[in-house]
């Protein structure tokens, strides 16, 4: 399966609800004002978010009429071109030359940050890089032990402590590690739970800080993990994690199990950072790099 049809896999669910609904709107005759009020209700309602839709959809109305567009398969065309553009990414910063490079996992429980982990160690390792896994959760030991299991599946070796032990002593061990190893790519998972709320982002920022003191410019990549189901809550959320620790992309999980996938757009738009991944299923190969152009392609063809 390529991208795009794993994509539409993934959105299966989806379109019951929001894709089927956009699709019937695209599939009337005129560009009239029923239109881009449908348009606009769908758009919300499918969790692209208040603002980003009525700023699509007023974007649309200009664009369709600049181009002379009379026909709603030809707006069809347009906004794909306009999510796309708003979905576009940033380039990331090429992988340090003979330094490990960094990744670090944040995001409530539940989001999908250990799964998530396991499937981007299974990526780089069937790309021959040697891969290190980091158990930053360790505040309970079953975190731990979920993450061993992983990384026997994905046939890399994890870096543990003692549960309870300070997350960032093992962050400052994995790094050294890492580096004595000649390791290729470093993937740290941490603790999500949200009752003690400022001592996540208190030690989200130690981690941090300790990283960068072992390995100046580390960590490269911050990926904050939202499990697309959650909606706009999830967002809310998420917004405190980028206050912590500045995020560098988004991992949205559970895409395969969302009814509305419009949340990739509304989210972006709300946070600023691009989404650098989705995850589309529970098995280790469920992870799609993410490619704004064949989003909004499976979203609106
Ligand atoms: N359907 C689906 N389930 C997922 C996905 N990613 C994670 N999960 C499931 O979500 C649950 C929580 O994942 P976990 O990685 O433990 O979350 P964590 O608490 O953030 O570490 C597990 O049951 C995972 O199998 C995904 O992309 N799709
Ligand atoms: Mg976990």
């Amino acid at each position: 399966m390529n991208l795009v049809e794993r994509f539409k896999a993934g959105l299966a669910r989806s379109k019951e609800g929001f894709l089927r609904r956009l699709d019937l709107i695209f599939r009337g005759g005129e560009l009239d004002d029923e239109f881009y009020d449908d348009l606009e209700e769908t758009l919300i309602l499918g969790d692209v978010g208040v603002e980003a839709s009525l700023k699509l959809v007023e974007q649309l109305r200009l664009e369709s009429r600049r181009r002379k567009a009379r026909e709603r398969g030809q707006a069809r065309e347009i906004l794909i071109e306009q999510i796309a553009e708003l979905l576009a990414g940033v380039e990331e910063p090429v992988k340090p030359v003979g330094e490990p490079l960094v990744i670090l996992l944040i995001g409530v429980n539940g989001s999908g940050k250990t799964t998530t982990a396991a499937k981007l160690a299974h990526r780089y390792r069937s790309e021959g890089r040697e891969v290190l896994l980091v158990a930053g959760d360790t505040f309970r030991a079953a975190a731990i032990e979920q993450l061993q299991i992983w990384a026997e599946r994905a046939n890399v070796p994890l870096i543990k402590q003692q549960p309870g032990s300070d997350p960032s002593a093992v962050f400052f061990d994995a790094i050294n590690a890492a580096r004595a190893r000649q390791i290729d790519v470093v993937i740290g998972d941490t603790a999500g739970r949200l009752h003690t709320r400022t001592n996540l982002m208190e030690e989200l920022k130690k981690i941090n800080r300790v990283i960068g003191r072992v390995q100046p410019g580390a960590p490269h990549r911050v990926l904050l993990v939202i499990d697309a189901t959650t909606g706009h809550n999830g967002i809310v959320q998420a917004a405190r994690f980028n206050e912590a620790v500045p995020v560098t992309g988004l991992v949205l999980t559970k895409l395969d199990g969302t009814a509305r996938g419009g949340i990739v757009v509304g989210m972006q738009d709300i946070l600023k950072v691009p989404v650098s991944y989705v995850g589309v299923g529970e098995k280790i190969e469920d992870l799609l790099p993410f490619d704004s152009l064949d989003f909004a392609n499976a979203l609106l063809s």
